[in-house]
């Protein structure tokens, strides 16, 4: 990342001595077409298998966000979708989830690559555009109808782009479970209205979500919580999480909008289940927590997203990779169907 900002203060110089905008511009499209193509024509390549295999109403679409640069801390998660993908495929373990769900089978779960966030970047593209575009892709794996998002984080300012395509693309507000230890609602953080910190603020001033309802907090001040009374947010601590657990582990969302999407920031666990994010924030969820939260809501998915995962900090062996892997592997089975 220190190369292209290198590259791209180059550029500008380069632009300063005679290099018009409009060549720049003309450039930063044909890149944007090229990155947008290749995803559309893989998400209809992928709808067509899977509308020819027959019987399937949604299967599970994953599609990376390799995007690390609004975190507040640590860049990591950048580098996070392609060791979830090989976690998700290692021999270690079998296809099946849980309650049985064959993941080599395309009509439970494909993969249409990912948004090539820094190629993107290094063509000195901003954030406002590189969410509008993170927006479009979101948008082109939807044309399919049978394809339903699990988007591979990429630092949670990712979400906001998304559940704003999803919202857009289906006509009308979801219910957004959202599993972190944070909250991510503050207005701005550090002057960056884009910031990890802050997609939740985004999404509920843009009417994308009716509910949304955080599980796991543990890490929020004063400005959390008045964001949250401010946008009607469901705020469930860890705190009194024992007294919470029979209520949350049996949700039932969604009736009355357009779907429910799940946001699982893998720092909403324990640090001792998942060592491997930037921000390690004691007293969390354990793994089987969050999966009889999963297991047991009543919903119909339509798209989720797993963010945060900090391969810079996880084990040697990975263990962190496979959380999140796990976590993608049992939202397929929710979204699947
Ligand atoms: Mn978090």
């Amino acid at each position: 990342m220190g190369h292209s900002a290198t590259w791209f203060q180059q550029l500008r110089k380069l632009s300063y001595a005679n290099i018009s905008g409009g060549l720049i511009e003309k450039g930063q499209s044909r890149v944007i077409d090229a990155s947008l193509t290749l995803i559309r024509e893989r998400a209809k390549l992928k709808g067509e298998l899977v509308r020819s295999l027959g019987g399937v109403k949604a299967s599970a679409t994953l599609l990376g966000i390799p995007l690390g640069h609004n975190s507040s801390f640590l860049q990591g998660p950048a580098f996070a979708p392609p060791r979830i993908r090989e976690a998700i495929w290692c021999g270690s373990t079998n296809s099946s989830t849980e309650e049985g769900k064959e993941l080599n089978d395309p009509r439970v779960l494909t993969d249409v690559g990912d948004v090539p966030v820094q190629e993107i970047r290094d063509c000195g593209i901003n954030d406002d555009k590189l969410m509008n575009i993170i927006s479009e892709s979101v948008k082109i794996v939807m044309e399919e109808e049978t394809l339903h998002p699990l988007i591979l984080g990429g630092d949670h300012s990712i979400s906001y782009p998304v559940v704003r395509a999803i919202s857009e693309k289906l006509g009308g507000p979801v219910d957004i479970l959202h599993l972190d230890a944070h909250p991510d609602i503050y207005d701005a953080f550090e002057g960056n209205k884009y910031s990890h910190a802050s997609p939740f603020a985004r999404i509920m001033e843009g009417g994308h979500a009716r509910r949304l309802l955080q599980v796991g907090l543990r890490s929020i001040n004063k400005e959390g919580r008045e964001q949250g009374k401010r946008f009607g947010v469901e705020q469930y601590e860890m705190r009194t999480f024992s007294r919470d657990r029979q209520m949350l582990e049996n949700l039932r969302l969604g009736q009355g909008v357009k779907g429910v999407y799940i946001s699982v920031d893998v720092d909403c666990l324990d640090p001792a289940f998942a060592p491997g994010v930037s921000h390690i924030e004691p007293g969390g969820l354990s793994f089987r927590d969050v999966l009889n939260i999963l297991h047991n809501l009543q919903a119909d998915v339509v798209a989720a997203d797993v963010v945060e995962f900090n391969p810079q900090r996880d084990t040697v062996d990975g263990m962190t990779a496979m959380v999140a892997a796990k976590l993608v592997r049992e939202l397929t089975a929710k979204i699947s169907k």
